[in-house]
């Protein structure tokens, strides 16, 4: 099992020119505004602090590159849907976005956040397919788990995996707070950043 005890913070970009070197492998985290991405990586490499969290939905406006290890990146990709940014602003990450799903060979797979009370919206079906039409595997990561009792859990689990069926999409309940679905989260990134 791959160790995160190097991880560290290598940089972040606001334009495209502005990416970390293509190069290894890397695994980027998507999704809606305030889903939970940042947390979710600080979790998952047991590092509080790492990446940025907030109460502030759009706080992380930056595509931020974590090194895990020689040639090994997570990365923490700005969230969508908040109604509040501005059109000229949101254009401007959408434009980043793409760019970054259109040229980036290193990216092996996408972890997409969403809240486990809200289950999967367009712009999450949206984002997968893009990625799988790209040739990248996806996982899901059903987080806030800890807000939902065990009923509702497995409602939303078996509700997203069903969407997700033809698509070799894989999910999961995740919760940063009470640690639920934290080894099993780690075992697919090891397998998608382990190889050449
Ligand atoms: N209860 C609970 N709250 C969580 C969990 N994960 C994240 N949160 C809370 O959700 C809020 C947003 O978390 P972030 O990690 O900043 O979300 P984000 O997706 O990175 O947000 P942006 O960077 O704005 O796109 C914070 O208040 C977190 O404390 C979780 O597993 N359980
Ligand atoms: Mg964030």
């Amino acid at each position: 099992m791959s160790s995160y005890s190097g991880v560290k913070f290598l940089t972040s970009a606001a334009e495209a020119h502005q990416l970390a070197a293509d190069t290894g492998r890397e695994v980027a985290f998507a999704g809606r505004s305030n889903s939970g991405k940042s947390t979710a990586i600080n979790a998952i490499t047991r590092r509080a602090g790492l990446a940025r969290v907030s109460r502030t939905p759009g706080r992380t406006q930056l595509i931020n590159f974590f090194e895990v290890s020689a040639q090994r990146r997570l990365v923490d990709l700005p969230g969508y849907g908040f109604a509040k940014v501005p059109q000229k602003v949101r254009a401007r990450w959408l434009g980043l976005l793409q760019h970054y799903f259109n040229v980036r060979e290193s990216l092996v797979g996408l972890v997409l956040i969403v809240d486990a009370r809200r289950g999967l919206g367009a712009q999450d079906v949206a984002m997968l397919e893009w990625v799988l039409a790209r040739g990248r595997a996806s996982h899901v990561l059903l987080t806030k788990a800890d807000k939902l009792n065990r009923e509702q859990a497995l409602a939303v689990l078996t509700e997203t995996r069903d969407a997700c069926s033809d698509t070799g999409v894989s999910a999961q309940l995740f919760s940063a707070h009470s640690k639920q679905g934290l080894d099993e989260a780690r075992a697919v990134l090891d397998g998608w950043l382990s190889g050449p």
